[in-house]
């Protein structure tokens, strides 16, 4: 799906239509003042002060009818630069816009952009006509708070998109309506794999049976690949103390993504967001020798990071998470072969889950941002080279993000575009010079000296919440048979006298170790068929008359219309293969 905000004439287009959706609103709420009108990956919105009054679907068709009369009418747009002087005395009525002059940096020119009766504050640029922003769609509206804070006042967000020409604008609404069906969200309610609460929190999900099964498909598959890697598995607290995370730096550089403190008798807690401090205590509890080295230390770790209310999302941006994590503690000769062999494991899975659109970021610092990222340039050019040489070795296509980098240090991340809203991170390998030395982490080297560890962190699947979230969105639901909640749902043709068979070959089938389920319920066979659809089960077993003489089995996989007849014999050896080799 086309990016809007990255193409720069949609980029403009888009930012009009906004202005055009303001002069619309204006036109039917007299006193409706504006705060801000961005362009998204989606399109724009506009946040809008109504006071007080909750938009209604009716009122979005009226501003959309005002906003095709205004395109058609189709006034120029004029842009006007202003001193600060002068912006703050145009806009003297309206308090958002004075505290966006305000806020501006001294050295930007302020400008606004008029159209007919429309003066909106703005940097621009914009398209000439509103004529050119005929062709829209207002898509839906929310409440949202100003400057996003809970504690501010509700605004009424108007969300829509534009186009340069019909065709286009329809072409993407179907894909919208597309990647709807393919949200996560949807699919992960209709399987009943995730649910969330209120009285739990937000960005806290509930993992459902079949969720909690999926995820543990996963536990396995990646634990099985980390073991034959060498990795060393440990369970840590989820809690950490405050010096803890002073010595580690995540209370000077990471404190505003961490949850607030807890006394506890006259220990300060935090939940921890990160699991690296732990695991250097735990490489630190033994002595190490360069023969040692790499020491891996892997963990499926929960953490918990205060994302902002606005941005979590499902099971993809969460509050509560489990990360697949794993800290590498290396000589610094074995930097370039240890982050190889975490690129080429990243490629694997990738290939096992056929996971084909990603990108690869290397994540930097911003020299200039001395809150985040700790001081010290020689060691960030060495990480940030060290990096770059890997990458180029490995022949691996990459871009370059500036401002990106952990505080601790540079990293390479994976990108990948879930169905709705911006990219997300998946897998993440950074390098790290700092923390093993702010936990004095040594290893006696072949000369007999004490040397400093480099840590790899690394997370191929990130999060499993992320991770579940991208699967369920590729696979729309539909997923292989080794990973499904249920692999196989029987449904005998008549419970009278079908049954008994369709028990035991549940019974069977469950001693093998799949995952079945039997529909016994007083249904039609075509309603219980349709349902195993719905549910996407791999397998449907249809059990009659000729089953239960032949001791055979009928199937149906997922989404065919063909039915399948083998002894139940066969059939195991069948499933047992394509679950080994986890097609
Ligand atoms: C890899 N210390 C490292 C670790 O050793 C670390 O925490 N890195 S991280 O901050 O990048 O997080 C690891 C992964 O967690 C990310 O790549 C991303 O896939 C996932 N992740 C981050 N934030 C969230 C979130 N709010 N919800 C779900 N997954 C998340
Ligand atoms: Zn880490």
């Amino acid at each position: 799906m086309i990016n809007i905000k990255e193409d720069k004439r949609l980029n403009t287009l888009n930012h009009s239509c906004a202005h055009l959706l303001a002069q619309a609103v204006k036109h039917l709420f007299n006193d409706a003042k504006f705060w801000v009108g961005p362009v998204t990956t989606e399109g724009f919105y506009y946040d809008i002060d109504l006071n007080g009054y909750t938009l209604t679907e009716e009122d979005l068709e009226k501003i959309s009818k005002e906003m095709k009369k205004l395109a058609k009418d189709g006034k120029r747009i004029y842009r006007e630069e202003l001193t600060k002087k002068e912006a703050l005395e145009k806009f003297k009525d309206d308090p958002y816009k004075i505290d966006i002059i305000n806020e501006l940096p001294k050295e930007e020119v302020i400008s606004c952009y008029t159209q007919g009766d429309f003066t909106d504050l703005c940097r621009g640029p914009h398209v000439d006509s509103v004529k050119e922003c005929k062709n829209f769609k207002l898509l839906k509206f929310s409440g949202s708070y100003y400057k996003g804070d809970s504690k501010n006042k509700v605004l009424q967000r108007i969300y829509g998109v534009c186009f340069d020409n019909k065709e286009d604008l329809e072409n993407y609404l179907q894909e919208l309506e597309e990647a709807k069906e393919r949200d996560h969200r949807k699919i992960g309610k209709e399987l009943e794999i995730f649910m969330t609460d209120d009285l739990v929190g937000k960005g806290m999900p509930l993992w459902l049976p079949n969720g909690a099964l999926i995820r543990k498909q996963l536990e396995n598959y990646i634990y099985e690949k980390e073991q034959k890697l060498g990795y060393k598995h440990v369970y840590t607290p989820c809690v950490g103390t405050v010096d803890l995370y002073k010595i580690s730096g995540h209370w000077d550089h990471y404190k505003e993504n961490m949850f607030p403190e807890m006394k506890v008798d006259d220990e300060q807690f935090v939940l921890r967001p990160m699991n690296c401090p732990h695991h250097m205590l735990v490489y630190k509890n033994s002595l190490h020798s360069y023969r040692d080295l790499p020491i891996r230390i892997g963990e499926f770790a929960t953490d918990f990071r205060y994302e902002a209310s606005g941005a979590v999302k499902g099971l993809e941006r969460v509050r509560c998470m489990c990360q697949n994590d794993a800290h590498l503690f290396v000589t610094p000769e074995q930097i370039g072969e240890e982050f190889k062999k975490v690129v080429e494991l990243i490629l694997e899975v990738y290939k096992d889950f056929g996971i084909k659109n990603y990108k690869f970021r290397l994540s930097l610092r911003d020299p200039l941002d001395k809150e985040k990222y700790f001081d010290d340039d020689e060691m960030w050019n060495n990480a940030e080279n060290k990096l770059r040489e890997v990458l180029n070795e490995l022949k691996i296509e990459y871009f370059e993000a500036i401002g990106e980098a952990a505080f601790y240090g540079p990293k390479l991340d994976v990108e990948v575009k879930p169905a709705v809203g911006p990219e997300e991170t998946l897998s993440t390998c950074q390098l790290d010079f700092l923390l093993p030395r702010n936990f004095e982490l040594n290893y006696i080297d072949k000369d007999g000296s004490r040397q400093t560890p480099v840590v790899l962190h690394r997370a191929i699947f990130g999060t499993f919440d992320r991770f579940t979230a991208f699967i369920l969105e590729e696979t729309k639901g539909i997923l292989p048979l080794w990973l499904s909640a249920t692999q196989i749902n029987i449904i005998p043709v008549n419970n009278e006298y079908h049954l008994e068979y369709a028990e035991e070959v549940l019974d069977i089938l469950k001693e093998e170790g799949f995952r079945v389920t039997l529909d016994s319920r007083d249904e039609k066979l075509s309603y219980k068929m349709r349902e195993s659809q719905i549910k996407k089960i791999p397998y449907t077993l249809i059990l009659g008359d000729k089953e239960k003489e032949e001791k055979e089995i009928s199937y149906r996989k997922y989404s065919t219309k063909e039915t399948t007849t083998l002894t139940l014999k066969d059939f195991i050896k069948k499933i047992n293969n394509k679950i080994k080799n986890r097609e």
